[in-house]
């Protein structure tokens, strides 16, 4: 078998004269065989001491003795299509790219382990939740939606949770989002769907948004994505960090235990960080700033050491009590609220693996909400059931092959054997002649290959209401399903005041790229089924007289909120995972600086310094150098900031765009800024005015790294 090792070799022009097999020109170092390059083209060769697997070759093993030049006819002659060295590698470079996921496509990736931290062996028979420290190995994928794979981290986008449990009893695949509902109720809707939402047709822009005419007509023509649409237009949909959000199974499913009785379940993923999200203003300049703002994040955290975690929590109910509920539990569009079923923590999802190879591992992970273990079992929600067909028709356009079970990352952790033979990449070679079932070649002392068990085998449950109803063939939707508004309202109505503006405001801004007026028009009237109220202000911030409400095909009913649907209302006074920017510049305070920068990292953050100079700055007791330069690291990028300046270096920077930017922008979002007495002059400038979040350096502790939601009606209008 082919070594493929590419690790970079250490260079000795004496090795080629060694091999001998360097051309044209042998006898003298490759280097200066580059004819027409000046020589300065050289090889990179290994030692003669070097192993063999050190050594460059190609797929079959051939060792290559010139990785610059290709084999040409003389000089200054044509290319030889004998070079065969050549043409492997740019066939092989032409092949590199597979088809990008037609959604998620954007995504990063990470491996942990999950550990079961209460048994309910009670409630399913899974392998994993039968005691508490039992654990398996784990992959995550986030993703957002809309946008191509090299698209920008931070759009307002529905984000992807897609958790591959590798558990004894096979894999189990939870694709879920960070938001609990779906946008549609049945897979029937979701190519249209997801058509609108991409970019439009004849002119193939806008890229990874929502912001444009095909996916508000939709949404104005399908009114049961209205309660996805209040979880999208909120600040859910601009998560800080990947590491800050929740996740959802967004389906109701099924536990099984050992004796066979069904429970639904749902299943929720919590930060251990807790949930914070970004301003819109600050997302679209992150866009700028760092287009890999939460794939950087979530490497450098786990880099770090600092594991992000969720805690795995269900919410169990049964049929009795789902029949006795205003909504039906197997419509996607509809959650159930924590307030009447709590969600028990039952297990822990660590990340503490930075992938290899970012192709091999996040890029051909395949997940399939197929994959189920016993104990878990699906319903018949019409959109899983239109999933379970999706996912593995789309693995084999994307990976090319029926065997992409085989990849290492898709490939279970338990053993598998079966009687599935051959197909295009099969890597697998196994033995003796059982390749059928039943057969009977034990008797003649062969292997006779594995066997179905019942026992232990999965056996779909039965004793499951919904299934035992007329078995009509019908295109139809369940009555509860024509419910389109009451939970988009208990959401609205769920929020904080700050929060409800910030909607509104999302609505107005998307609607505001809106060119089809009577599409503006037709959201606005299904607003006012959803809130009366958030209509209004829409109306308001478009500056359009308030349309004829929509009929509702099943009139709202009122539902008591919800606080566990609010970010800002379960916010976390910590500074654990969170980075603050400090700036700095000749002649500030070192020791100042030490000591902030040592209370940050104490309490769980991390600190950044950033100068207008990145080299050695002298300081008022030693030199410092900054983590990044003042042009290169805007505040966006922090949850916090502080500044330790000399008044001159303030002085002087209140000619500097980018400094004068760095506070302003912490200012409007809301964020924390901690200064030093020198600093007074930058803010002047920045317009940064005194509040509760504006405190002397020695303050900063108390404050943390929260946001200030108080000060943004001071800076912006809001819907
Ligand atoms: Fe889907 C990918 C989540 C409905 C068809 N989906 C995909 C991923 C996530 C979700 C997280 C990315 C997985 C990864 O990281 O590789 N999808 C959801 C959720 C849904 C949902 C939470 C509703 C509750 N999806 C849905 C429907 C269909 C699909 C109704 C089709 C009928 N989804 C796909 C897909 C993708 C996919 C086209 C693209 C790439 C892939 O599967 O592997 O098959």
């Amino acid at each position: 078998m082919a070594t493929r090792d590419t690790r970079p070799s250490s260079a000795s022009p004496a090795v080629a004269h060694a091999l001998g097999d360097h051309q044209p020109g042998a006898g003298k170092p490759p280097h200066e065989d580059n004819a027409g390059n000046g020589g300065e083209t050289h090889q990179d060769l290994k030692p003669s001491a070097a192993a063999p697997q050190d050594y460059l070759t190609d797929n079959f093993g051939h060792r290559i003795a010139d990785n610059q030049n290709s084999l040409r006819a003389g000089e200054r002659g044509p290319t030889l299509l004998e070079d065969f060295v050549l043409r492997e590698k740019i066939f092989h470079f032409d092949h590199e790219r597979i088809p990008e996921r037609i959604v998620h496509a954007r995504g990063s990736g990470a491996h942990g382990v999950f550990e079961c931290t209460k048994a309910i062996p009670e409630l399913t028979k899974a392998s994993i939740f039968q005691k508490k420290g039992e654990s398996c190995p784990v992959f995550v994928r986030f993703s957002t939606v809309a946008g191509g794979a090299g698209s920008v981290d931070t759009p307002r986008d529905v984000r992807g949770f897609a958790v591959k449990f590798y558990t004894d009893t096979g894999n189990w695949d939870l694709v879920g989002n960070n938001i609990p509902v779906f946008f549609i109720q049945d897979a029937m809707k979701f190519p249209d769907l997801v058509h609108s939402v991409k970019m439009e047709a004849d002119r193939g822009y806008p890229q990874a948004a929502s912001a444009h005419d095909t996916f508000w007509d939709f949404v104005s023509l399908m009114p049961e994505t209205m309660h996805m649409i209040m979880w999208a237009m909120s600040d859910r949909a601009i998560p800080r960090s990947l590491r800050m959000m929740q996740g959802f199974g967004v389906h109701t499913f099924r536990f099984v235990n050992a004796s066979g009785e069904g429970k639904f379940v749902k299943f929720h993923w919590k930060p251990v960080l807790g949930m914070e999200s970004l301003v819109w203003d600050e997302a679209v300049k992150i866009a700028g700033a760092d287009p890999d703002f939460h794939r950087r994040d979530l490497f450098e955290a786990i880099a770090a050491g600092d594991f992000p975690a969720w805690d795995l929590g269900v919410q169990v109910f049964d049929e009795e009590w789902a029949a006795r509920q205003p909504y039906d539990v197997l419509d996607a569009t509809k959650l159930v609220p924590e307030e009447d079923i709590p969600v028990e923590i039952v297990g822990r999802l660590t990340l503490n693996r930075n992938v290899d190879n970012f192709f091999a591992e996040t890029e051909q992970v395949a997940f399939l909400p197929s994959n189920i273990i016993p104990g878990i079992d699906f319903t018949n929600d019409p959109l899983l059931q239109g999933r379970l067909f999706s996912y593995l028709d789309t693995q084999k356009s994307r990976l090319g092959t029926a065997n992409f079970h085989q990849i290492p990352i898709n490939a279970p952790k338990c053993p598998f054997h079966n009687f599935q033979r051959d197909g295009m990449m099969q890597t697998l070679v196994p033995t003796g002649r059982a390749n059928y079932e039943p057969n009977s070649l034990a008797e003649a002392g062969e292997d006779s290959g594995p066997r179905a068990e019942p026992e232990s085998g999965f056996s779909t449950f039965t004793e499951n209401a919904e299934r035992n109803e007329p078995e009509n063939k019908l295109r139809i939707r369940a009555e509860l399903f024509a419910d389109h508004y009451s939970q988009a309202g208990l959401f609205y109505r769920s929020q904080t005041e700050s929060e409800q503006s910030h909607i509104a405001s999302a609505i107005v801004f998307e609607l505001s790229k809106v060119a089809l007026a009577h599409v503006r028009e037709r959201v606005i009237s299904r607003l006012r089924n959803v809130d009366e109220t958030l209509a209004e202000r829409v109306a308001a911030g478009l500056a359009l007289k308030l349309p004829k409400k929509a009929a509702a095909a099943r009139e709202p009913v009122e539902m008591a909120p919800s606080d566990a649907l609010s970010i800002q209302k379960n916010a976390l006074e910590t500074l654990e995972g969170r980075k603050v920017g400090i700036l700095f510049d000749e002649g500030s305070d070192k020791k100042a600086l030490d000591d902030l920068k040592s209370a940050i990292e104490k309490s769980g953050g991390s600190a950044f310094l950033v100068a207008p100079k990145v080299g050695a700055l002298k300081l008022k007791g030693g030199t410092l150098e900054a983590d990044g330069q003042l042009a290169g690291s805007p505040s966006v990028l922090f949850d916090a900031v502080a500044s330790i300046l000399m008044p001159e270096a303030a002085e002087k920077l209140t000619t500097q765009a980018a400094a004068v930017q760095w506070f302003m922008d912490a200012y409007g979002h809301c964020k924390t800024i901690a200064h030093c007495p020198g600093t007074q002059a930058i803010l002047d400038k920045a317009g940064v005015e005194k509040d509760d979040g504006v405190v002397p350096i020695d303050e900063f502790a108390g404050v943390g790294a929260r946001r200030h939601w108080a000060r943004e009606p001071r800076i912006r209008d809001l819907a």
